[in-house]
């Protein structure tokens, strides 16, 4: 799933018939292992980048916002506005959609600073982790089993297994073994291969 090679370009588009108060979703991309389908209270990383529908103009990219970390947030909640809530429902970690959202469900008649007013808005997302629920410290400390308030790839690789392998299906190494990369990589800032309790609570709270 190596977004690396992503740069913030305008992206070739045409908009047609946009629906009003609906988003149109186009999956661009799904992956073979779509397991868990995100839903109303999921705790969401993700990568996206916003431009207006008439122009192609970018107005905001994830990617060279702050420090380029994909971004949390939960879904359903308001966190994000109205059209990301609903065309981010239903997608699984690795896949990437195209989103076009009416300015009803974007940023209304008012728009935003760099959003001008009844802007039909085109987003483009790249989904990274779809969890249950927000990272509280409660799922910390049962993930913590040596209580060191950190966790090792050892201790996220149980939870991971537990969770994965509830109805009794056995998966192999190399299931867990890409998906604790992808959790250090987004996680793990300073790189010293545990998870500490700040690193855990990412909690960015978008103007989006
Ligand atoms: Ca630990
Ligand atoms: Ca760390």
């Amino acid at each position: 799933m190596g977004w690396t090679g992503w740069i913030c370009v305008t992206p070739n588009f045409t908009v047609t018939n946009e629906t009003k108060d609906e988003v149109k979703i186009e999956v661009i991309y799904m992956p073979e292992n779509c397991i868990k389908k995100s839903k109303r209270g999921d705790l969401m990383n993700a990568h996206y980048d916003g431009f207006l529908a008439k122009d192609g103009s970018q107005f905001y990219c994830s990617r060279t916002e702050k420090d380029g970390h994909p971004k949390w947030f939960v879904l359903g909640v308001g966190q994000v506005i109205k059209g990301l809530d609903i065309g981010m429902d239903g997608m699984c970690a690795g896949e990437k959609r195209k989103l076009i959202i009416p300015p009803s469900l974007g940023y209304g008649q008012q728009g935003n600073e760099k959003v001008p007013p009844n802007s039909t808005l085109m987003f483009e997302i790249e989904l990274y982790s779809v969890s249950r629920g927000p990272r509280s410290m409660e799922a910390f400390m049962e993930m913590d089993l040596d209580k060191d308030r950190a966790l090792s790839k050892t201790e996220v690789r149980k939870s991971l297994m537990a969770e994965y392998e509830k109805g009794g299906t056995r998966r192999d190494d190399s299931f867990y073994d890409a998906i604790i990369a992808d959790i250090f990589r987004t996680s793990d800032h300073n790189g010293d291969g545990m998870i500490s309790t700040k690193e855990y609570n990412v909690y960015e709270h978008d103007e989006l």
